[in-house]
């Protein structure tokens, strides 16, 4: 080797190592979504209807963030929030996409997601399970910062996979529709396990070299389709078939966690993996509104859909064992804003400053005291809200009566199930958290479409289908 040459890589690894030190290995981040999961339905919020020994360690591995939020009570807009660390509602990607429009709509192209910001930061990327921010070819994830892709683009989807049975492509609940890359792929299975499976090989893939995993199961949203393996371990006395489906979903998803958690015990990487788990919204609880999957966000008030807290306040972990406490609460407010703005940190990467979240890190060490946010708002059409210290104001929709409850005013800490109304003994709280909620909304733009008239009860004409998630059960071989 020409001697000046080795002097000049010798030069420069004796300039980085400091550097190398300074900065340690940096964390595999795996983000595990699920999707309409309620609040009251895993052990460690107090359900006792079907154990969930595998959510509640995870949980007891990390932090449990009893007051975890995210930025939209429906689908769509939540996962912008989250991938791109920003309020939705700044891009106006505030419904999910219009059905039958859906192809001109997605996650528009000049925000950046927390994918491309861990790729420029030398991350292996990867998506697997649901994408639901558009399925043009401008939209795909791979366009979107991610390497690597397996699951579907829409809103839901079935579990039970079937290879010979016929594909199909609509607007918002897709079967047999599974893609790897941009290639659809026949193949099957239940789409909880395949995630699980591709999500291992994923990690097995990166060797040495640090990735970012983002898990989208679709568990537990309907359809409630019962694989009789899970199926089978729901309580006897628990007769309502959908109710049956629902909990043979979270049964699954719950082994499922046990199974990537065994595995990255098994291949050393328990350390060295920062993962949050969180639900993209509330349980949908009631018939016949938004996908109702008969979640239970006790003892939380409202649904899937409403700003109410069981809309937005969803089951939300953070583990990072030896780095985080293990078995603490945190209970001051976080949203999942905060995971773009944590994983950048951690991987050492470049924090963009429009981002809205706040690096939770030292937060959750107990180093920093205070509250990593004064204000959180929220809007969603003419649904509003905003959440200061133990205040919470709400202007919620009621989907029966088609009406908004105008400014309501909740001490959470006193009344987490928003049961009193102090609006009318604290009217300067009111006037104070109105003017906050304002300011905030002159950052937002206005929709860049509306909801849909059969999905979303904040469209004027909406019209709920009654006839939607019929529990199914089949059994599939494994
Ligand atoms: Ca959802």
């Amino acid at each position: 080797m020409n001697k000046r040459l080795l002097i000049s890589i010798l030069a420069l690894g004796w300039a980085l190592t400091p550097l190398l030190i300074a900065a340690g290995p940096r964390p595999n981040i795996l983000v595990i979504l699920a999707d309409d999961l309620g609040y009251g339905d895993v052990g460690v919020h107090g359900s006792r209807v079907v154990p969930t020994p595998h959510l509640d360690a995870l949980a007891a591995s990390g932090v449990r963030c009893t007051s975890g939020y995210v930025t939209a009570p429906i689908c769509a807009p939540s996962r912008a929030g989250f991938i791109t660390g920003r309020y939705q509602t700044r891009f106006g990607f505030e419904h999910n996409p219009r059905v039958g429009d859906e192809n001109k709509l997605g996650l528009p192209a000049g925000q950046q997601t927390l994918a491309d910001h861990l790729r420029t930061a030398g991350y292996a990327t990867g998506l697997v399970g649901k994408w639901h921010l558009g399925f043009s070819p401008a939209y795909l994830p791979q366009t979107r910062g991610f390497d690597d892709y397996f699951g579907f683009l829409v809103a839901m989807h079935n579990f039970i996979l079937e290879r010979e049975a016929a594909p199909k492509f609509e607007a918002a609940y897709s079967r047999n529709m599974i893609y790897r890359g941009r290639e659809r792929q026949k193949i099957s299975g239940y789409t909880t396990d395949l995630f699980t499976d591709e999500a291992l090989a994923f990690m097995d893939r990166q060797g040495e070299k640090p990735w970012f995993l983002y898990l989208a199961y679709n568990a537990v949203h309907t359809p409630l389709e019962i694989l009789s393996t899970y199926g089978d371990r729901v309580p006897a006395e628990i007769t309502d078939p959908d109710r049956r489906g629902y909990l043979s979903l979270l049964i699954g998803l719950d082994d499922n966690i046990g199974r990537i958690r065994t595995h990255l015990r098994e291949t050393g990487r328990e350390k060295n993996t920062l993962i949050f788990f969180f639900s993209d919204n509330g349980g949908a609880g009631r018939k016949p509104f938004l996908s109702y999957n008969t979640g239970n966000n006790a003892p939380l008030r409202g649904d899937k859909g409403q700003v109410l807290e069981g809309g937005i306040r969803v089951p939300f972990f953070v583990s990072w064992p030896g780095t985080l406490p293990a078995g603490a609460n945190y209970d001051k407010p976080v949203i999942s804003l905060d995971i773009a703005a944590t994983a950048i940190a951690a991987a050492g990467g470049v924090t963009p400053p429009d981002l809205d979240g706040k690096n939770l890190i030292p937060f959750l060490t107990g180093e920093k005291k205070g509250h990593p946010h004064d204000t959180l708002h929220w809007r969603l059409g003419p649904q509003r809200a905003t959440r200061s210290g133990n205040w919470k104001l709400v202007d919620w929709r009621n989907f029966a009566a088609k009406s908004q409850s105008g400014w309501e005013l909740y001490d959470l800490l006193a009344d987490v199930g928003e049961k009193n109304n102090l609006a009318a003994r604290h009217p300067a709280v009111v006037a104070e958290l109105a003017q906050a909620w304002e300011r905030w909304n002159e950052k937002n733009i206005a929709p860049r479409w509306q909801g849909s008239s059969t999905e979303d009860p904040t469209a004027p004409e909406f019209r709920p289908n009654p006839k939607k998630s019929p529990a199914t059960s089949r059994t599939v071989p494994r």
